[in-house]
C-alpha cells in the first residue's frame, strides 16, 4: 500500500511552512506497513491541479493525504469538505495571482467530502494526546483546491489536513502587540508532535480508528 503524503511550499509571510517540512520528512519512510511518497506542491492556483495528478499518475498511491498551513489554528484541523470556489481573500498566491470568487470546475460538483474517516482520526489523534478538531471548512485558497481536486478526478480515498505554526513560525508572525510590554502570539504546535500526528493519520486513513480494548 503506497500512501500521498503533499504539503505546500512557503507562501505569503510565512516563511517556513510545515507541510513541506513533514512531506520531506515522511518521503521513502514506511509508517505501519504503509510507503509513503512525499510530494510539496507549489502555492499556485494554476499549477496545484496538475502537480497533484501528475503525482497521482506516477506514483499510483492507494490513497492521497495532503496537507497545509492554517496560521493561527490551534489544533490539527480535519478538513471534512472541499467546496468548488476559489479565492485568495487578501493571500495572494506564489504567483501573485488573486482569484475571487471563483469556481475550481465550472460545471462540477458544489462540493466533496473527503472520504478517510475524518472523526475516526480525529479521535485517534486525541488518544494519542494531540490536539485535533474535524474542520469544516478548508477555506478557498490552494488547499481546499488539493481536496477537491483528488476527490473530483480520482476515486482514491482522500483527505486533508491543516496545520497549526511551528512555534518558531508563530515566533515570527502573527504577533500582534509589543512582545516586551504584553501582546500575543498565535498557537502553534512543535513539528515533533505534527510528525506524530502524521504517524498516527497515515495508518487511520486506511483502517479508522484502532479497535478500542475496552
Ligand atoms: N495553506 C494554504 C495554501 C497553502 C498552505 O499551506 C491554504 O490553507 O489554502
Amino acid at each position: 500500500m503506497t500512501v500521498l503524503l503533499t504539503g505546500y511550499e512557503p507562501f505569503a509571510e510565512h516563511e517556513t511552512n510545515p507541510s513541506e517540512r513533514l512531506a520531506t520528512h515522511f518521503n521513502g519512510e514506511t509508517v505501519d506497513g504503509e510507503d509513503v511518497v512525499g510530494r510539496v506542491l507549489p502555492v499556485e492556483f494554476a499549477r496545484v491541479e496538475n502537480e497533484l495528478l501528475d503525482a497521482i499518475d506516477e506514483v499510483r498511491p492507494d490513497r492521497v493525504l495532503s496537507a497545509g498551513l492554517a496560521a493561527g489554528r490551534s489544533a490539527i484541523s480535519v478538513e471534512r469538505v472541499a467546496i468548488n470556489v476559489a479565492d485568495a481573500g487578501a493571500t495572494s498566491d506564489n504567483a501573485g495571482s488573486t482569484p475571487h470568487d471563483e469556481r475550481i470546475v465550472p460545471e462540477g460538483p458544489d462540493a466533496y467530502f473527503a472520504n478517510v474517516p475524518v472523526v475516526d482520526c480525529v479521535e485517534t489523534l486525541l488518544e494519542a494526546g494531540i490536539p485535533a478538531r474535524v474542520s469544516n471548512t478548508a477555506g478557498t485558497h490552494c488547499c481546499n483546491r488539493a481536496l477537491y481536486t483528488v476527490r473530483h478526478h480520482t476515486n482514491l480515498p482522500a483527505g486533508f489536513v491543516h496545520l497549526p505554526y511551528t512555534p518558531a513560525e508563530a515566533a515570527r508572525n502573527g504577533t500582534t502587540g509589543s512582545a516586551t510590554s504584553g501582546g500575543s502570539v498565535p498557537a502553534s504546535m512543535s513539528f515533533d508532535d505534527q510528525r506524530r500526528a502524521m504517524e498516527s493519520l497515515i495508518p487511520c486513513c486506511r483502517d479508522g480508528a484502532p479497535a478500542r480494548s475496552e
